[in-house]
């Protein structure tokens, strides 16, 4: 079969197989990758085309995957709005957005004055990737980008960024307005340099209670989508920890959503209803697990997903694989989807 698995079943059609990829593939789980890291910062790679070609590339040589997904990071495009960015392990901001006067004078720049090399590295991807393997593109939700605009740095609260939307709440509705049109022309821009699918990652959304994703967070990302939806390619929504904002996530319409782990498939299914696929939801955690095991807890996601609907279901993590995984695993579990899902 020549059409990609990954894209039939993002449009809800029968697939040879349930596709499976893993947020976070490409790297410091890979031994290549760190070899190629070693010396070069990670702003750097993001940086420079051929570097994150190959990055890109590395887990789809090393395991069956049945998609790509760009190296950048979801930062990568907020440079371009005037925002000082470091990496630190994790993104640093120089100028944390603290009042309305620095919300005012941020940009929404062009994607192809700002961030070229991204769209290189989608066109250098493109070229080598002649198969049935599709690119994902991606970017960060509104939601989520204002949380390391606002607090300058990861947290497991982002005490000073929900402050702010209660302290500054014109300037937190702008802030989400402009972050929106930045990513909603990022992605546009990726989409035409050849990525076929496109994800918005909202990893701090399940911070929300549902009023705040209600009035905030999903108009935001109904803005995007809304700019996104008569593009040939399906868009990709994941909520992280976002199980209790569900029922509101379906009325975004995206064509996928992603659920982690604490959610189970069944449970997503009853509240998002029989129109969208599922991607998810395997605990990174599982892969630590000894075969036999990690056995089970694949064949208990694939039932989970299963019933009457296989093309409704894309296999993955149910957030990032951690750092420390062994290669072996994820092999592993490539192909054990494969194998119990070939049809
Ligand atoms: O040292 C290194 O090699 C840097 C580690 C690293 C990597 C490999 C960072 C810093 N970002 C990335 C790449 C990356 N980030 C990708 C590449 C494609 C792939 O999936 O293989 C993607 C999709 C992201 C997206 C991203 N960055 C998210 C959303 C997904 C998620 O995990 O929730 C988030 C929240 C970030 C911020 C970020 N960038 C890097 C780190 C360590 C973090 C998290 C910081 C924190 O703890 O808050």
């Amino acid at each position: 079969m020549s059409e990609s698995a990954f894209l039939a079943a993002c449009r809800g059609q029968e697939a040879s197989h349930t596709p499976v990829w893993i947020m976070r593939q490409a790297g410091r789980y890979l031994p290549e990758y760190r070899k190629l890291r070693e010396g070069n910062d990670f702003l750097t790679f993001t940086r420079t085309p051929d570097l994150a070609a190959e990055v890109t590339l590395q887990p789809i040589r090393r395991f069956e995957l049945d998609a790509a997904i760009l190296f950048s990071d979801i930062m990568t495009p907020v440079e371009g709005m005037g925002v000082e960015l470091e990496f630190e392990g994790g993104p640093v901001i120089r100028n944390p957005i603290r009042d309305a006067e620095s919300v005012a004078r941020l940009r929404i720049p062009d994607p192809r004055e700002s961030v070229p090399f991204v769209l290189e590295t989608i066109r250098s991807v493109r070229a080598e990737l002649t198969g049935s393997i599709p690119l994902i593109g991606f970017a960060g939700a509104p939601f989520t980008l204002l949380c390391y605009l606002v607090e300058g740095h990861g947290t497991r609260t982002f005490s000073a960024a929900r402050a702010f939307l209660y302290s500054e709440p014109d300037a937190a509705r702008l802030l989400m307005t402009k972050l929106a049109d930045t990513m909603a022309a990022y992605l546009e821009a990726q989409a035409e340099a050849g990525a076929q699918a496109l994800m918005l990652f909202d990893s701090w959304v399940g911070l929300l209670a549902e009023s705040e994703f209600e009035t905030l967070a999903a108009p935001a990302v109904a803005r995007v989508f809304d700019r996104l939806r008569d593009l040939p390619v399906p868009l990709i929504y994941f909520p992280h920890q976002g199980g209790h904002l569900l029922e509101r996530v379906k009325t975004l319409d995206p064509d996928v959503i992603g659920i982690d782990w604490r959610t189970p498939l069944p449970e997503a299914r009853r509240k998002l209803g029989p129109d969208c696929t599922l991607q998810g939801n395997l605990d990174p955690a599982a892969l630590f697990a000894p075969r036999a095991q990690l056995s089970e807890r694949i064949d208990a996601v694939l039932g989970d997903a299963g019933g009457k609907r296989p093309g409704r279901h894309i296999f993955n993590l149910g957030h990032g694989i951690d750092k420390a995984t062994d290669p072996d695993s994820v092999a592993f579990m490539v192909d054990a989807v494969h194998e119990r899902t070939a049809r």
